[in-house]
């Protein structure tokens, strides 16, 4: 078939190391930027197939996201705006991993399996983040799309969020939006804006927010949103890729594993301030308080935060849908403790990794779901949305239901429902305070963290720790969690658990307790059990 024989060509100028082996990991494939060419190359391929196979646009978006800049790496995105299916992932691997010679035979195994119709029309977008190394990368990938006869779109700079989103804009006809940046800037501005009209007399004060875009794509793409924000936020922008380097120093991850402020941000006390990370699909907030103490509002509290302000609202307006909060197994004891026991609503605990979260939240009417580090948003059921549609159009209502019906809609409009998005997550966070006039510190407030310690341990081989319940408990290696669970009886209120990591070479360790000293202490006799 003519395409093979280009396939051919087109390969041997993006020729694999031989016995080099990466997998699709959590996140799409990410190592040191070069390895990648071939990678690239192949993910060009597979997206085509991909585009024939379901007979819609796919998403192919360059970025590691929150790792050094010396790092690349690449994910695919599904037709609707979600990552690409566990079997796909798994050709993903063998494409990958097929020596130069054996490439043409993957492939055709490839269709063989999916039936794919190779003279089927294939429809690509592509997008980057801000990486030296992403440009050159972007350029293999369009090689891999018109090998096989593919047509692409390349949107260059964007954030993964933004990526999702298009793919999932042109797969709806539009019904989700148009699929420019100029539509997604006027869709989410416009419903932050109108949300905004809800909160009475809003200060120059509360109006302000510090980002730090750790250097990354964020920054460019918060600066290209400010004008469509009509001076309703008022954006103090720092770490904005002028300067200082890609997630050195700040940056949500940063933020969050070290518990402290980044680096190249003027923090004010009391002030409110958050952080984007490298592709700007994750967000934590935080602000010092006048002692000068840190005080992190993690992706827990903002779950916290959007689903007590979404319950409220659906009770006010008589509607009996069904709200969820997803989490893994690094959300915070209290935060997990308040949802059930104060705010009453269903959490459901997932293992790490966006796509789990996504399908469990999936299940329930309203699904919120936040990884501790920041990384979320909220889905709402077709069933939810049409009557929430309903309720504000019945013409019979009171005002007072009519306001919140439209303020439903308006919280509808300002997430992204494709993946979790720092920018879209910031508008909901922003608009949420403003409407409940509530200071950074009186959400911070709504429970108390308890004292928490993650640390990465450098293993031989991480896979042989194997676990369970969410990965919480390990069944592998013999032995392991009987210590670990020994460990966390001698301290109050601790829970501690390991877990191999999806994008490093390394096993996570996170322990909480009662104090900070117990939780380091936890944490580090924890880290001595693994091996
Ligand atoms: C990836 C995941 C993130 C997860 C992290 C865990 C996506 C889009 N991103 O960044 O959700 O928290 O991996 O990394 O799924 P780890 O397995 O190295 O701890
Ligand atoms: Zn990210």
């Amino acid at each position: 078939m003519a395409h093979f024989e280009e396939v051919s060509n087109q390969s041997s100028r993006h020729p694999k190391p031989a016995g080099l082996v990466l997998q699709y990991g959590t996140a799409g494939f990410r190592t040191n930027a070069k390895q990648l060419d071939h990678i690239m190359f192949r993910m060009g391929l597979l997206a085509t197939l991909r585009s024939k196979k379901t007979k819609a646009t796919i998403g192919v978006m360059i970025t590691a996201s929150h790792n050094p800049e010396e790092d690349n790496g690449v994910k695919l995105i599904d037709p609707m705006g979600e990552m690409v299916t566990q079997t796909w992932e798994g050709y993903a691997t063998q494409l990958a991993n097929a020596e130069q010679q054996d490439l043409l035979t993957v492939l055709k195994d490839i269709i063989d399996k999916e039936a794919i119709n190779v003279s089927q029309e294939a429809h690509v977008f592509l997008g980057k983040d801000t990486r030296s190394s992403s440009a050159s990368l972007s350029q293999t990938v369009l090689d891999g799309v018109s090998a096989l006869g593919g047509h692409c779109k390349d949107y260059g700079l964007v954030t993964t969020p933004q990526l999702h989103y298009m793919v999932c804009c042109q797969n709806t006809q539009g019904k989700y939006g148009d699929a420019t940046l100029e539509g997604y800037y006027s869709k989410l501005c416009q419903a932050f804006i109108q949300l905004t009209k809800n909160a009475s007399n809003r200060t120059d004060d509360q109006k302000h927010l510090s980002v730090d875009g750790a250097n990354g794509i964020g920054a460019l793409k918060v600066r290209e949103m400010e004008r469509h924000l009509k001076r309703e936020l008022k954006i103090s922008l720092f770490n904005d890729g002028t300067e200082g380097k890609l997630n050195h120093q700040c940056g949500a991850d940063f933020v969050k594993v070290q518990q402290k402020p980044p680096t190249g941000v003027k923090i004010n006390p009391g002030e409110r301030c958050c952080s984007f990370d490298g592709d700007a699909d994750r967000i934590v907030y935080y602000y010092t308080d006048s002692e000068g103490q840190f005080h992190l509002l993690d992706g827990d509290k903002i779950a916290t935060l959007i689903s007590t302000f979404l319950k409220e609202l659906l009770i006010q307006a008589g509607l009996d849908l069904k709200i969820a909060v997803v989490q893994t197994a690094y959300a915070n004891g209290s935060s997990t403790h308040y949802l059930e026991d104060t705010m009453k609503v269903i959490v459901r605990c997932t293992k790490t990794g966006v796509k789990h979260l996504h399908h469990a939240a999936q299940e329930f009417d309203i699904g919120v779901y936040f990884e501790a580090n920041g990384h979320g948003t909220v889905l709402f059921s077709k069933a939810a949305e049409e009557k929430i549609q309903q309720l504000a159009e019945n013409p019979n209502i009171s005002d007072g239901k009519k306001r919140v019906a439209l303020l439903l809609q308006n919280t509808i409009n300002v997430i992204n429902q494709t993946i979790g998005d720092a920018i879209s997550d910031m508008l909901l966070i922003e608009a949420i305070l403003a409407i409940k006039g509530m200071t950074v510190q009186q959400w911070d407030a709504i429970y108390a963290d308890l004292p928490n310690r993650q640390l990465k341990v450098r293993v031989s081989d991480r896979r042989v720790i194997d676990t369970t319940d969410a990965e919480r408990r390990a069944v592998s290696p013999p032995g392991m969690q009987e210590t670990i669970d020994s460990l966390v009886k001698k301290y109050r209120q601790a829970r501690s658990f390991v877990r191999p990591s999806g994008t490093e070479d390394v096993v996570r360790v996170y322990a909480e307790a009662e104090t900070q000293e117990s939780a380091d202490a936890l944490a580090h006799e924890v880290s001595l059990t693994v091996y």
